[in-house]
């Protein structure tokens, strides 16, 4: 199953810098706006010190990680519903993303023109959700009308999801965001049908010039913002993450260093992403591959099993079970075998963060 992460914002905001130094990719980037108009996409490895530990402790030939995909589309300005700079309707590419991660400027660049001319990260942050909004109004409004006609011909879900989408409206209306308005769970599920950006999952990050770190006025802003909000805010040094993708390694942990950095804004936004879904991590060991997989947080365990591969889902017997930490802790499946911490579960078993599963199975 593939986790799709979505990159929003104004133009020159450096969402497909910060794709490349995600992705490791060179995609287009322009001191004009509009650069972006095709939709970039790439496959990032989430990193995962589980997995890294586990890669030590058993030294399996291949180690894989599950990944996480991004997509970088065009920037928004104010008027996008009414068809200004590129319009709208390129935020189509989103509707079936994850989560939405808004790339919001914290840098000043001569040479590259903020398309408001002055640096402001909360008013564009308020500037891009407005255009969210109509986005979605307008999605819901084509729904709406759907609904009606399926109510005029006499359908009564039609008719009982058409109250839940006037709320939904309403709540829109008034700049509330659809994840949070008042609907019933019944509503919900009456309007899960239509796909709202505003319903995903969300976060800031804040594209910051080397001046701005770690505390300057600009990123300060945008962090109060957040907190008012509950947003979580992932400063990233858009540029200079991009361009030192270029150097060994070494070098790279050099350079965080001298910068005071625990760790590279990238490596934080796709750990933050990958919380924010509220996914869990399980692992398998199956012949030389030691492999991490992602599934919802109360998957069941032959779903899990389905991950891997479609005929363990169906032919599903048992799970064979160790929790990733007595693994560690005891040096090898074998003993934590003998030490009885292996559990066996059936169809039934939610499967839990940081497991590691042995998939019994008929073909
Ligand atoms: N100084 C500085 N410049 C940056 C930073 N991030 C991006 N830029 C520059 O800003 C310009 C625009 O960056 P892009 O990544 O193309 O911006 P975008 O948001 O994808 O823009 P559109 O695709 O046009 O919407 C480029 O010239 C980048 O080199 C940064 O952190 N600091
Ligand atoms: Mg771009």
């Amino acid at each position: 199953m593939g986790w799709r992460c979505g990159l929003i914002g104004l133009p020159n905001a450096g969402k497909t810098t910060i794709f490349n130094a995600l992705t490791a990719g060179r995609a287009e980037t322009a001191i004009y706006p509009f650069s972006t108009i095709v939709p970039n996409t790439g496959v990032v490895p989430v990193p995962d010190d589980r997995l890294e530990k586990l890669g030590e402790l058993l030294r399996p030939q291949k180690l894989t990680s599950t990944t996480i995909e991004f997509v970088d589309v065009a920037g928004l300005i104010a008027g996008a519903s009414r068809g200004e700079g590129l319009g709208n309707q390129f935020l189509a590419n989103l509707r079936d993303v994850d989560l939405l991660v808004h790339v919001v400027r914290c840098f000043q660049a001569l040479d590259c023109p903020h398309p408001l001319s002055r640096l402001d990260p909360v008013r564009d942050v308020e500037v891009v959700e407005t255009e969210l909004f109509l986005a979605d109004l307008e999605v819901l409004g084509r729904y709406q009308i759907k609904l009606e006609k399926r109510s005029r011909s006499g359908d009564k879900a039609a008719a009982v999801a058409l109250a839940g989408a006037a709320k939904l409206a309403e709540a829109l209306n008034q700049g509330v965001w659809a994840r949070e308005a008042p609907l019933s769970a019944g509503d919900r599920e009456h309007l899960k049908e239509v796909s709202l950006l505003t319903n995903k999952p969300y976060l800031f990050v804040a594209n910051v010039s080397e001046t701005e770190f770690p505390e300057g006025p600009h990123l300060r802003a945008l962090k109060d913002l957040g907190s008012a909000r509950q947003v979580p805010v992932v400063p990233i040094l858009g540029d200079l993450e991009a361009e030192l993708l270029e150097l060994a390694e070494e070098e790279r942990q050099e350079f965080l260093k001298s910068l005071q950095l625990p760790e590279w804004g990238i490596k934080r936004l796709i750990r933050e992403s990958y919380q924010l879904l509220k996914l869990v991590t399980f692992y398998t060991i199956v012949g030389p591959e030691v492999r991490a997989w992602t599934a919802p947080l109360n998957t069941k365990a032959p779903k899990a099993a389905g991950q891997v591969h479609s005929d363990m889902e169906k032919g599903f017997i048992r799970a064979e079970v160790m929790d990733f930490n007595d693994l560690t802790r005891l040096g090898s499946p074998a003993r934590v075998k003998e030490a009885g911490l292996l559990h066996v579960e059936g169809k039934d078993y939610t499967i839990r963060d940081g497991e590691v599963l042995y998939f019994r199975f008929q073909r």
